[in-house]
């Protein structure tokens, strides 16, 4: 039997030396698990039991990476020479294309694999996977035109990741319906193509609909998405970019009189099943809009400096009750402790100040930043997850307390400690909705999944 089914199937209790429940470490929780792969249970105070399997160290919630691209796990470090003056996003964006067009079902599939395995051993246990490489290099599309998206699905499930497949509508090359570019040829489908991919991955698959962004997606368009979420579920989920770079916004502007956030706000119902991606780009007006509509604000922190977005308001988003997501991206980092870390340090290094994300005394930075952004993923992933409490999937990470990095600590100093040092992961062991997947610091498919990558890899880098 394969070692990731082990205790699927099967009702299977563990005790926790100590669990993160609600922003409180407890100390020896029982965490019965059902045969769904939920929580079936918790106990406080549990009694070793030789019929429960002892998880030596802090049991925390896994978290959801709400955005990622996973083929671009492959080029991170491929656009950082320096460029003509003033080098921007939309230079990076050209290289991009240009990678992508010589990548082939085996390698999305390959890459993917390969990201969501890393993401795992640093504790991303569920992702968004914002896809929108549809078509093949020359923009034909494939026999099965969903054979990219099976790819990803293949990758998910090879990987042991909770997938939540967000198949993108591409439709126009920026504001105002202009033509797609040839590098942008892979991406675009037409309506019946979109609405065909996402209802036959529906039947495989929690689904979600993206249009890519109000540049790649005109009103008509926005519209015809919205009405197939709901025709596919009520509580689809809907994630779009959103003001990410400062030219997108003057575009917007230019093109309808109103900023992004401000145009979208106004023409669509947005609320708690929406997922902002970015959303970097705010008046203090729309901010407060996009708050109290309950969407998530889908941050990514890593990508958006690697990119030179901006500075998305945290500060300003938490005092209107915002919620928040993390969301890998470009996969230029597939820790979330190193997502949160910056999330945290950009607004220190601003402000000039220190533990901003937290306003009440005493209370633990890194603490509030896990849990929303646990919290915030779940949402815009409509997984149940994010904490550990009865009727949860158990998607779990136990952390080594005899890791260097958080050797000494004790409660919720460990998740100080694990958000603000060091930079190996003291992750040991991750369960997704009951099954486990990495054991000791390795994932349990680890070596085909590496083989299978450096494959891709080596054949990439030879038409680079
Ligand atoms: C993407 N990535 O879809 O991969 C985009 C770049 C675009 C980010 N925005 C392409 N970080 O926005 O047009
Ligand atoms: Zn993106």
């Amino acid at each position: 039997m394969c070692p990731l089914d082990a205790v699927v199937g099967g009702a299977t209790s563990y005790l926790a030396d100590a669990a993160l429940l609600g922003d409180e470490v407890v100390a020896r929780v029982r965490i019965d698990i059902g045969p769904d792969g939920s929580i079936a249970a918790l106990g406080r105070n549990a009694e070793p039991d030789g019929a429960v399997e002892h998880l030596p160290g802090l049991v925390v919630p896994g978290i959801a990476n709400l955005h990622s691209h996973s083929f671009q796990r492959a080029m991170a470090g491929l656009a950082e020479r320096a460029g003509p003056q003033g080098d921007t996003f939309w230079r990076w964006r050209e290289v991009m294309y240009r990678f992508l067009a010589a990548l082939g079902p085996e390698d999305v599939q390959a890459i993917a694999a390969q990201s969501y395995a890393e993401g795992l051993l640093h504790g991303y246990t569920s992702v968004g996977e914002f896809h929108y490489l549809h078509n093949a290099p020359d923009g034909s599309p494939y026999a099965d035109p969903a054979e990219l998206a099976l790819r990803i699905a293949a990758a998910a499930e090879a990987a042991g990741v909770g997938l939540r497949l967000l198949p993108v509508l591409y439709r126009q090359g920026g504001f105002g319906g202009a033509p797609p570019t040839d590098g942008q040829r892979r991406f675009v489908l037409d309506r019946d193509a979109y609405a065909r991919l996402c209802t036959d991955m529906a039947r495989l698959l929690p689904v979600g609909v993206a249009p890519h962004s109000l540049r790649a997606v005109g009103p008509e368009e926005l519209r015809f998405a919205v009405a197939l979420a709901d025709a596919l579920a009520p509580a689809t989920p809907l994630h779009i970019h959103l003001a990410e770079q400062e030219r997108e916004v003057a575009d917007c502007l230019a093109w309808s009189g109103a900023r992004p956030v401000e145009w979208l706000l106004d023409h669509a119902a947005v609320g708690p099943r929406w997922c902002a991606v970015h959303a970097t780009h705010l008046t203090g007006a729309e901010l407060a809009r996009l708050a109290a509509s309950g969407a998530v604000a889908g941050l990514c922190q890593t990508t958006e400096a690697n990119l030179g977005d901006g500075i998305f308001p945290l500060r300003h988003w938490l005092d209107h009750g915002g919620r928040f997501g993390i969301g890998t991206d470009s996969n230029v980092s597939a820790s979330p402790i190193e997502e949160l870390r910056w999330l945290e340090y950009v607004r220190r290094l601003e402000r000039r100040a220190r533990n901003v994300s937290e306003t009440v005394p005493g209370a633990s930075v890194a603490a509030g930043l896990l849990r929303r952004a646990a919290a915030g993923g779940a949402q815009a992933l409509g997984r149940a997850s994010g904490s550990i409490a009865v009727g949860q999937l158990a998607d779990l990470l136990v952390l080594d307390p005899e890791h260097p990095a958080l050797l000494g600590r004790q409660g919720v100093a460990l998740l100080d400690a694990w958000v603000f040092s060091g930079n190996a992961t003291p992750v040991r062991h991750v369960m997704v909705g009951g099954a486990w997947v990495v054991r000791h610091g390795a994932h349990l498919r680890g070596p085909q999944i590496a083989a299978a990558f450096a494959r891709s890899m080596r054949r990439l880098a030879d038409g680079l």
